[in-house]
């Protein structure tokens, strides 16, 4: 007892230099900022069971956050523009309601917003995991053809990807924001590069997910452990893929651009190529990374259309690249989207792509050519053993990194 009253007494004293310290060293303002939520109609606080609610300062990157349930949040923040978004959602062990909102608020004086919280259209079709890591089977080249895109339906009924898109942002990794900005905020519409692909549909209804399964679209739809096992040397560093792609429900054949390097596996359907940006020989992310969006055209929109639309095209706002006009796809057609940045080595290189709507975090791998996978938490398993994964909108939060790629397999624990 004495211990621990000697412990308390030091803190005190501790504390009471801290604030004297900084009596006399900062000299910033703080103001506060008070966050209500307005809640939708027969929705109370109580129906909750997370919440998180983010506040992001717009020229520092500075995160401010607090996960407590409740309606009424308060933050004191230095003077600056925030955007502030708050994710509420109801899971029930059988079905997950997600509710956002979100604004942009400059705080100079103390400031109260309300934000009018409505039901989220997204939270269906979900990346359940990323593939981008890569190997050196001989130590030395990339092996660049394995990554692959797995998408879950984690929503009770079934949906369809007619119509929905895959697509890497324009831009790599860096030091400088993204060029995408209206008056100092990620633009709503997102600029693709790289090559995108569609699943086009005839009907509306070609291409069905029934609840808790997923579909993986492969780089190429080969058996890389193989392929690769061809190419190793054990030198430092070397190491072979660790998917087998074979079975890969869809995968992006390049053909009409790099027929040198791409392989058709007939077995495979291959997703249709809307829009080629980029001159890579294969369907891969940076190993750096970048952001990527899964979308949907609305109904009746065919992805090749849309993408032979010169009206959904724009150059650079910062006008570098004049002339050159990449693919624009606008947010509200986002059903999911990841800030993928780059590797643990690189924390000031990092590009964000995506608004905090659509990804409040960042995801990334420790090292690059380790062979390993992003993959999404499972947040619960239904009684009928449907999962449900994590999705907050915060890739940080969601997401588990560093993983064993599992292709086309769902997890059977919660994480
Ligand atoms: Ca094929
Ligand atoms: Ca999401």
């Amino acid at each position: 007892m004495k211990k621990l009253l000697y412990a308390v007494l030091s803190l005190v004293a501790f504390a009471g230099t801290l604030v004297s310290c900084s009596d006399n060293d900062d000299t910033t303002t703080y103001y506060k900022l008070s966050v209500s939520l307005e809640m939708p109609e027969g929705v109370s606080v109580a129906d909750f069971t997370s919440a998180s609610v983010v506040v992001i300062n717009s020229q520092t990157g500075r995160e401010y956050s607090d996960n407590e349930i409740k309606s009424d949040y308060s933050f004191e923040l230095p003077g600056g523009t925030y955007s502030v978004t708050a994710a509420l959602r109801v899971n029930d062990g059988g079905s997950v309601v997600s509710y956002s909102a979100s604004k942009s608020v400059p705080v100079y004086e103390d400031t109260p917003v309300t934000l009018e919280l409505t039901k989220s259209v997204s939270g269906g079709l979900i990346f359940k995991e990323v593939y981008y890591n890569m190997v050196k089977p001989n130590g030395k080249m990339p092996y660049m053809r394995d990554q692959f895109f797995e998408i879950y339906n984690n929503s009770d009924e079934v949906l369809y990807l007619d119509n929905c898109i895959l697509g890497f942002l324009e831009g790599s990794q860096g030091k400088l924001p993204t060029a995408w900005q209206e008056n100092g905020e990620i633009m709503k519409e997102y600029a693709l590069g790289y090559y995108t692909v569609a699943f086009v549909s005839q009907t509306g209804k070609d291409y069905p997910l029934e609840p808790g399964k997923s579909v993986v679209i492969a780089g190429q739809a080969q058996n890389h452990i193989a392929e690769t096992e061809k190419m190793y040397e054990p030198n430092d560093g070397a190491m072979k893929s660790p998917v087998n792609l074979l079975n890969a429900d869809y995968e992006v054949f390049l053909g009409d651009y790099k027929p040198a390097v791409s392989i058709d596996n007939a077995d495979v359907p291959n997703m249709t190529v809307i829009c080629a940006q980029g001159t890579q020989n294969y369907f891969s992310l940076p190993i750096t990374g970048n952001a990527i969006i899964f979308a949907k055209l609305p109904d009746g929109v065919s992805p090749v259309d849309y993408a032979k639309n010169d009206a959904n095209f724009k150059e650079r706002p910062d006008g570098s690249y004049a002339g050159q006009k990449y693919l624009m796809i606008p947010q509200e057609y986002v059903l999911d989207g990841l800030n993928i940045v780059n590797n643990a080595d690189k924390p000031d290189q990092r590009v964000i792509r995506l608004r905090s709507e659509i990804d409040a975090g960042i995801v990334y791998m420790e090292k690059p050519y380790a062979g390993k996978s992003i993959r999404r938490k499972v947040e619960s398993i239904t009684e009928a053993g449907r999962v449900i994964f994590k999705d907050t909108n915060n890739s940080t939060e969601d997401f588990l990194r560093d993983q064993t790629p599992t292709p086309g397999i769902i997890p059977t624990v919660v994480d």
